[in-house]
């Protein structure tokens, strides 16, 4: 399998996913404002939206969509530790988040965190958003260690975009839970291991 990434960009979820189940895979780096990848292709003839994650797998099919990706790769691992059963509760719970951060996080983070030339009213808007929904996980932080009970992909993603609050500036001081929860799963070996390949750790 083939991950085109960018560093720290929603990719990472997937990466970190990889590295949960063991699986073996090659990393390439996307430059997302070129196009280009790091052998100099061109990352639109690959991916003709742009964006990663894109996962490459053995049989040279690619494929998109962080979500679906994280469960496709949790399925990877027979006890499906990251996912839960199909059909079970837990796993019910563990694509509820996915959907959420999907929708409600992922999406909220990006009009102004790709487009400069977003209008500050929608940045404005765009925040206070946020600021509700991260109102709303440390609440739920403040009964759980983790999102949907157990350690899951959901937590691999909500890390991945609520880590863009550092690039934003947006302090995650007003809310205790979900900063402990972000360090609870920066601690986790295989997220260091990721962070550190997209040379976002020394
Ligand atoms: N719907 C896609 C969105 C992926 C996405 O927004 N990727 C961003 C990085 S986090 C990207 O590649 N942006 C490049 C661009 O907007 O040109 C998904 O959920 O995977």
């Amino acid at each position: 399998m083939k991950l085109f990434y960018a560093p720290g960009a929603c990719s990472l979820a997937v990466h970190i996913a990889l590295r949960e189940v063991g699986a073996t895979f090659d990393l390439v780096k996307v430059d997302l404002a070129r196009h280009t990848t790091e052998a100099g292709a061109n990352f639109l003839d690959i991916s003709p939206r742009g964006y990663v994650p894109l996962l490459e797998l053995a049989d040279q099919s690619r494929h998109t969509e962080g979500a679906a990706l994280l469960q496709y790769v949790a399925d990877l691992d027979p006890a499906r530790a990251l996912i839960g059963q199909p059909g079970s509760r837990e796993r019910l719970a563990v694509l509820e988040w996915l959907t959420f951060i999907s929708t409600e996080l992922h999406k909220g983070f990006s009009p102004w965190l790709w487009h400069k030339e977003t209008a500050d009213s929608t940045r404005q808007a765009a925040r206070a958003k946020l600021a509700t929904r991260f109102t709303e996980l440390d609440a739920v932080l403040s009964r759980s260690d983790f999102l949907a009970g157990a350690y899951s992909v959901a937590d691999a993603y909500g890390f991945t975009i609520v880590n863009w609050s550092n690039l934003l500036g947006i302090p995650l001081t007003t809310y205790p839970h979900l900063q402990a929860w972000m360090a609870r799963v920066a601690a986790r070996p295989q997220v260091q291991a990721a962070l550190r390949a997209e040379g976002l750790l020394s």
